[in-house]
């Protein structure tokens, strides 16, 4: 039964809260807003369906591999699906490109192609499903660029900086979506009760005063010295610095959301353990510009160490990059420990 002392003057939908923020641009057509409503949908369905992984045979995984070589768990495709399949026919999207599929994902011939372009990681954080840790979607959407036609390759290699609105849905001990269109970062938990999103975390902005640390520690015989410094600065090693407690999920989702939260700094640096990719482990597109965005309009910044990522133009659909995110002065300072110690 709906609590009656809920004050209903306070409760924001994500439904409401989008239209009242298309309001304020009276350019705007109403197709952005449709499609972070389909996305907000593709979310609760996977939500869902997570929850439910213990339970039914969803949960494991199939004999496939995907592009990066890694094995595709079964919930790893429903949620692929889920979310292509809500947007393949509302005339609304160009071209899209999931984390999944090596090339670009057209829309089916019978539908009508549409002016924007949806890049996302759909189940992310994979490896943790067995263990019940937080999992996560992350999404993308840039104008395209080509006039008209299917959407092209080059629609979807454009740096962050160009985005139109990016977010993530984090399946945890609640289900909550964040997006950004530019316009502060807003957070929306799902009430399961009524199956809806309501406005909980309106215009988060990253603590300046940072919390904790995030990183594999399992990977630092591999790091630069420059990371290796940096992190022995976060731990109050040769420096003023009062150590910072260290977080690691291993489900970027989970910790971009506590670093947003509780301030502080996620990384995953370059490292030397596969000379083919020198570059990071996180994929530029699917993971690393989506988020900046948020980091960003948060009051945030991420960089790869040596630049802004959201200055960054992909070259490939699935291009990897080292990342520092979170609390602005303290990525700084990892560039700081890049400069001096890996140039
Ligand atoms: P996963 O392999 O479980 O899908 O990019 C994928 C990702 O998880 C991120 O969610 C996570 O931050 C990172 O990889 C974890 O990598 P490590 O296991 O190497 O720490």
């Amino acid at each position: 039964m709906a609590d009656s002392r809920l004050d209903q003057s306070k409760i924001i939908t994500i439904e409401r809260h989008i239209l009242d923020e298309q309001q304020v641009h009276p350019e705007a057509t109403g197709i952005l807003t449709n499609i972070l409503y389909d996305l907000a949908l593709a979310g609760k369905y996977i939500a869902s369906q997570t929850t439910r992984a213990g339970l039914s045979d969803i949960l494991g995984a199939t004999e496939d591999t995907n592009i990066q070589g890694e094995t595709v768990m079964k919930l790893d495709q429903l949620a692929d699906q889920t979310i292509f399949r809500l947007n393949d026919h509302t005339g609304r999207i160009a071209v899209m490109a999931s984390e999944e599929h090596e090339h670009l994902l057209h829309i089916p011939e019978s539908f009508p192609i549409g002016k924007y372009v949806l890049l996302y990681d759909p189940l992310d954080g994979s490896s943790n499903i067995d263990y019940n840790a937080s999992i996560g979607t992350i999404f993308a959407i840039y104008k395209r660029l080509s006039i008209n036609g299917p959407g092209t390759l080059a629609d979807c290699l454009q740096p962050g900086n160009a985005l139109v609105a990016a977010g993530y849905m984090i399946y945890g001990s609640s289900t909550m979506l964040v997006y950004s269109s530019g316009s502060g970062v807003h957070g929306f938990t799902l009430d399961p009760m009524i199956g809806e999103f309501l406005l909980t975390h309106p215009n988060i902005q990253i603590p300046e005063k940072p919390k904790y640390y995030s990183v594999n520690h399992g990977n630092e015989i591999y790091w630069s010295k420059g990371a290796e410094k940096f992190t022995h600065w976060l731990q109050g090693i040769d420096s003023e610095q009062k150590p910072l407690s260290l977080r690691y999920i291993g489900s970027l989702v989970g910790d971009f959301h506590r670093t947003l939260l509780s301030g502080g700094v996620f990384y995953y640096p370059a490292d030397t353990r596969d000379p083919s990719i020198p570059s990071g482990k996180l994929r530029l597109t699917y993971e690393a510009a989506p988020l900046s965005f948020i980091a960003h309009h948060a009051g945030g910044y991420a960089s790869d160490g040596k630049q802004n990522i959201l200055e960054i133009r992909p070259s490939s659909l699935h291009q990897r990059t080292s990342i520092f995110i979170g609390e602005r002065n303290l990525v700084k300072k990892a560039e700081e420990f890049i400069a001096k110690y890996d140039s």
